[in-house]
């Protein structure tokens, strides 16, 4: 299965992937931990993307589909899911031509819902750089302005399951366990 987790900052993409990839053998990639490792490790894609990150603005797509895409080849592109990638329309259509060549086209676009107060008290109880009350807001209009036409792309495509992403965080488990599990239904 090619899952890829969606939503917006801070709703849980990167705690569900962490249950998901432990309790279903699945690889994880993550462009946001890729991201921060190679800002860690000073790399000059490191360095580039770090003034995007801190300024709560999407890193140019081409350097995320480099970096996802060398990682995803030492993976395989075969059971995977995808969180925080693609953020972007065009990043969508990337995932998608990537996938497909690879012959493991996605499955499945899980995307957690949630509202703006519960993520911002989320994000602030956190304390990353990028999480303080300013640039939240800047992400969270990022996010509204050019990821959340992301959902649109994958709905049309059929791919796309909406899952509340607010409550205890098993319980938001079980409820994408129980929509891959009724994908899985669908597709026998
Ligand atoms: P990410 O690392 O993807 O950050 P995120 O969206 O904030 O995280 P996520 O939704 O995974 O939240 P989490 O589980 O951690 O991106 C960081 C930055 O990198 C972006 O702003 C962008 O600049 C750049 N970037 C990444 N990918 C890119 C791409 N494809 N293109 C361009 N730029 C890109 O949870 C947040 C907090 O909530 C945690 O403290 C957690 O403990 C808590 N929490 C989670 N679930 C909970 C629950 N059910 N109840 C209570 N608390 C919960």
């Amino acid at each position: 299965m090619q899952l890829i987790l969606f939503g917006p900052p801070g709703i849980g993409k990167g705690t569900q992937s962490a249950l998901l990839v432990e309790r279903l053998a699945l690889n994880h990639v993550s462009t946001g931990d890729l991201l921060r490792a190679a800002i860690r490790a000073g790399t000059a894609l490191g360095h580039e993307a770090k003034t995007f990150i801190d300024a709560g603005r999407l890193v140019p797509g081409t350097l995320v589909r480099a970096l996802a895409n060398e990682r995803l080849a030492q993976l395989g592109f075969d059971g995977v899911i995808l969180d925080g990638y693609p953020r972007t329309v065009e990043q969508a259509e990337w995932v998608d031509e990537d996938f497909a060549a690879a012959g493991h086209p996605i499955t499945l676009v899980v995307s957690l819902t949630g509202d703006e107060d519960v993520i911002v008290e989320r994000l602030s109880a956190r304390g990353r750089p990028d999480d303080a009350p300013d640039i939240v807001r800047r992400r969270l209009a990022v996010y509204a302005a050019e990821t959340a036409p992301v959902e649109a792309h994958y709905r049309d495509a059929d791919l796309l399951v909406e899952v509340d992403g607010v409550g205890d965080v098993e319980e938001v488990y079980a409820r994408i366990v129980r929509a891959i599990d009724e994908k899985r239904m669908v597709e026998r």
